[in-house]
């Protein structure tokens, strides 16, 4: 009996409660439709306010808004074009990208090739090239574009439509050394110089590159190089990938520097390779907790048009309370499942819920489209995100994958995968999408291409002609610089006479110069990332200023100092705090400002050696890809060199990792005049010449004093092409000869070592200064195979032979990097050649431990020296143990390289 009344009473209360809840709703009601959302907005707020100081109501905090999108229904913008052609032209973009990838397979079995994720992206791209990417506007500017590496069969493909890439090309779509050549696999400046722009397929370089780009945007925009016309950068990118740090890594920066010139694209098929990406949660709601928290506009695209009408019925809140309960990987469960499925497990919980659909079939059901899918939700999300201004936004559309495939693949986790479909398959899709291809042709998968006056073609021509013209191209927008400015570089061909200078000084002087100079000086991007004092660098922040969007909001502490931290709207340093990610994103900006921009910027990125190659070298490689030019500057070089800080900083090694990048000039330099002569000569290869090249230099803060330029004719060369004879032995009383090359700070040791061989060995031994491994490596190996190719011509002799050629002696190599760097030549080299080096994990101790632990210090020199004549039975062992002995070296100690 009590329970009963219990219930009556619950019954009551909870009778009440909807009543009560009409009541407000229906109040609410009234003042949205007569005050609008912005009056509704400050009401809610004054109740919030109102119920916390009277009844002491805390609301929840919470990131995120309901499950539904973020622009209704009837604030959309309307759609400018015809949804019907639109729609047809998508189809024949989705024929050909299916066609592409299913072809190249039937011709060569694993090629491979993606399907799935550009079916789910068809329509987010196909409103943004009919409606939204501006190739250029009036005065000249334009959209910039990362596009998602995988969905680029489907960019060829429109390509294709617009008349741009010939149907030979597209058939030899991932076969590229195909007579007649194919498409990469993925967006590729280098492969693909005159379309893309941006290497996008390593997951999350993308993203941050995108950030970075639109900040260089405005820091060009700010600094007066560039005038600020409203173009935007696009980043398309895929769910799965925001999982990558370098997807989030750097978004409080976009809102930070209120970069409204930036739109992320994410297409949310809620699935990425193997699986689902949140099968247990909600990846759009994921995304938007992040990056509301962020100071993002976020923008869900969730429910298509045909949920609307059910949306507004659902007074009650009862759907969209429904549509937040469900996980991803359920909602992926009913792309694949039938509509009486999806009525029952989603609709089913609830009978008011199964009312709102009764009037709908099984089939209509199943066909309710998402947003992602729909051009008029997706069009009205880019027009509030194009007309968004104060911040960065995110657009978070809902998809699913492998969209049309059917059995195929639609929504099944297999479906990344999926490069083949038999004939059944094909003939579904044709019929689904309305290609006017026969059964009897469909086996070969045919590409298909209406007329050039079919309405569809020129109805895509047409609206990119409104929008400037074709997206992607990529194209070298700027004019060459006309010389490199000499004089700057003169006074270090002298040297210090005899003051003490670390090569890291001596390239800090010559930027600074540099920056002065009339012509290039404002296209000189100094690049920091928190380092600069490290570097000697601060004299910098005041002479040209650290770039801030808003200037300088608070008097500095040390403004009374002379190098005050200035920091100024058109400050020319990039100071980016502690991300060499973010940095190099920065570099690759300017360096890639000539191609994109029209805009010569010279990078100079400074950071510790050991936090480049190493840390970011997938950035490194996609800023060789984009034929990015500047110069990487490796401060803190050498195991040996930099005292004290030990295994995490000390970089043995970044001279190898720089072996692989194919434009890359790797320079180890020793003296300031050869760093004079390398960076004079890089820009102008690179900003005169137009190479496609980029520069890595390595630097060191151990003051020494820097010599003159020797006077003998072809130094420079020699400098440049990575070794010279720097100073040749003036024993003339000597008993046995030797060569040894020197790189970076232990040359000086090679120097010291030269002397202790003169004196208590009768050993002349020539110094050579070996400036590029890696140039010396890459020639030689140039002759080699074109020796190898050519056996009927006389053969060419590698650099490096002819310069040694008649040097007599055994050779021994010495530098502050891993033996395998000197290793790399010496079939080269005409004589044995034996290599000190720094393998091994480094140690917190002074120069002079380190090069003795290491052996690399002249002592060591020496030994190799007097082993590499022993060796050729040129003296005996007892002059061995007994230099060992007299050198002070211990045999027994620890191997460097394995301790
Ligand atoms: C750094 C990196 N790791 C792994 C891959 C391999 N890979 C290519 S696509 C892909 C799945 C991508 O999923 P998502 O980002 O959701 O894109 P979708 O295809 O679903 O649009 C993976 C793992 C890669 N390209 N880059
Ligand atoms: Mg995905």
């Amino acid at each position: 009996m009590a329970e009963t009344q219990q219930t009556q009473q619950t019954q009551q209360t909870n009778g009440l409660e909807v009543v009560e809840t009409r009541e407000w709703l229906d109040s609410l009601d009234y003042v949205l439709s007569k005050g609008g959302a912005e009056r509704a907005g400050r009401l809610l707020q004054q109740l919030a306010l109102h119920a916390r100081r009277a009844g002491g109501v805390n609301l929840p905090f919470t990131a995120t808004t309901p499950y539904q999108n973020t622009i209704a229904s009837r604030q959309q913008a309307p759609f400018p074009g015809s949804q019907e052609m639109e729609r047809r032209i998508k189809s024949l973009v989705r024929w050909n990208a299916l066609a592409m990838v299913v072809r190249a397979n039937k011709i060569q079995e694993g090629i491979g090739g993606h399907i799935s994720t550009f079916a789910s992206a068809a329509t987010l791209y196909e409103v943004a090239f009919n409606h939204f990417f501006k190739a250029s506007n009036d005065s000249g500017d334009r959209d910039i574009v990362y596009f998602q590496g995988h969905a680029a069969p489907g960019i060829y493909a429109r390509a294709y439509l617009e008349g741009r890439i010939p149907k030979q090309k597209l058939q030899n779509f991932r076969r590229e050394l195909n007579p007649g050549g194919g498409l990469s696999s993925y967006p590729h400046p280098w492969l693909m110089p005159d379309f893309w722009e941006f290497p996008t397929v390593s997951m999350g370089l993308g993203p941050i590159q995108a950030i970075y780009h639109a900040r260089f945007i405005k820091y060009l925009e700010n600094r007066g190089l560039k005038t600020s016309t409203g173009g935007k950068v696009w980043a398309f990118l895929g769910d799965g990938e925001m999982d990558e740090p370098e997807s989030l890594g750097s978004i409080t920066l976009a809102s930070r520097e209120q970069l409204d010139n930036l739109i992320f694209v994410v297409n949310c098929n809620l699935q990425r390779l193997d699986g689902p990406v949140r099968g247990n949660g909600k990846i759009i709601q994921e995304l938007e907790a992040i990056f509301r928290g962020a100071g993002w506009n976020v923008i869900k695209v969730i429910w298509g048009g045909d949920w609307d009408s059910l949306i507004h019925a659902d007074r009650d809140g009862l759907l969209v309370k429904r549509m937040g309960e469900i996980t991803d990987g359920q909602y992926q469960k009913y792309f694949v499942e039938s509509g009486a499925y999806f009525r029952q497990n989603f609709f089913g919980t609830d009978p008011r819920l199964l009312k709102m659909v009764e009037h709908l079939s099984d089939e209509q059901l199943a066909r309710m489209r998402l947003g992602g899918h729909d051009p008029i939700k997706v069009h009205a999300a880019y027009k509030v995100a194009v007309e968004h201004t104060g911040s960065p936004t995110i657009i978070l559309a809902k998809t699913i994958k492998g969209y049309g495939l059917g059995e195929a693949g639609e929504g099944k986790n297999i479906t990344h995968q999926q490069k083949k479909l038999n004939e059944d398959e094909l003939q579904m899709f044709r019929s689904r999408f309305g290609i006017p291809i026969p059964d009897d042709e469909l086996h070969n998968a045919p590409f298909y291409r209406p007329a050039d006056d079919s309405p569809e073609i020129k109805y895509m021509q047409e609206r990119r002609k409104q929008l400037g013209g074709y997206m992607p191209v990529r194209k070298n927008r700027a004019t060459p610089l006309k010389s490199v400015p000499e004089s700057h570089f003169e006074e270090f061909y002298k040297g210090t006479e005899g003051r003490e200078a670390s090569t890291t000084m001596v390239f800090v002087r010559m930027l600074s110069k540099l920056l002065r100079d009339p012509e290039i000086g404002k296209l000189i991007v100094p690049i920091i990332p928190d380092e600069a004092r490290t570097f000697g660098m601060e004299a910098l922040f005041r002479q040209v200023g650290i770039y801030s969007s808003v200037g300088q909001l608070y008097e500095p502490v040390d403004m009374d100092t002379l190098l005050y931290y200035k920091e100024a709207k058109n400050g020319q340093i990039l100071e980016e705090g502690i991300t060499e990610a973010g940095s190099m994103c920065s570099f690759i900006s300017a360096g890639t400002a000539y191609a994109n921009h029209g805009i010569n910027t010279i990078p100079f990125f400074i950071y510790y050696s050991m936090f480049g190659f190493q840390r970011i070298g997938d950035l490194i490689w996609a800023a060789a890809d984009m034929r990015c030019r500047g110069f990487l500057v490796g401060g803190t070089a050498g195991r040996t060199t930099l005292a004290g800080e030990g295994l995490q900083h000390q970089d043995g090694h970044s001279h190898v990792l720089a072996l692989p990048v194919p434009n890359l000039m790797a320079y180890d330099p020793a003296f300031a005049y050869e760093i004079a002569v390398i960076i004079q000569d890089g820009i102008k290869r690179m900003y005169v010449d137009g190479e496609s090249i980029f520069y890595y230099l390595t630097v060191t803060n151990e003051p020494l004093p820097m010599p003159e330029m020797p006077s003998q004719p072809g130094i420079r060369e020699g400098i440049l092409k990575g070794l010279y004879r720097y100073r040749t032995s003036g024993k003339k009383d000597y008993q046995l000869r030797a060569q040894i090359f020197g790189s970076g700070t232990v040359m000086f040791e090679v120097l010291k070592a030269q002397e202790i061989l003169e004196k208590n060995y009768g050993v002349a031994a020539d110094v050579w200064s070996v400036t590029s491994y890696k140039q010396l490596y890459r020639e030689a190996n140039d002759c080699e195979r074109w020796n190898m190719l050519h056996p009927k011509e006389t053969p060419k002799a590698p650099y490096v032979t002819q310069a040694l050629q008649g040097a007599p002696g055994p050779f021994i190599a010495a530098s502050d990097y891993m033996k395998v760097l000197p290793e790399s030549i010496a079939q080269w080299v005409p004589g044995k050649l034996l290599s000190l080096g720094t393998d091994g994990f480094g140690r917190s101790d002074n120069r002079a431990a380190l090069r003795d632990f290491f052996e690399v210090d002249a002592k060591h020199i020496v030994l190799a020296t007097l082993t590499a004549l022993a060796r050729e039975k040129q003296l005996g062992p007892e002059v061995l143990e007994k230099a060992i002995r007299d050198l002070g070296i211990n045999p027994e100690k620890l191997n460097p390289a394995i301790s």
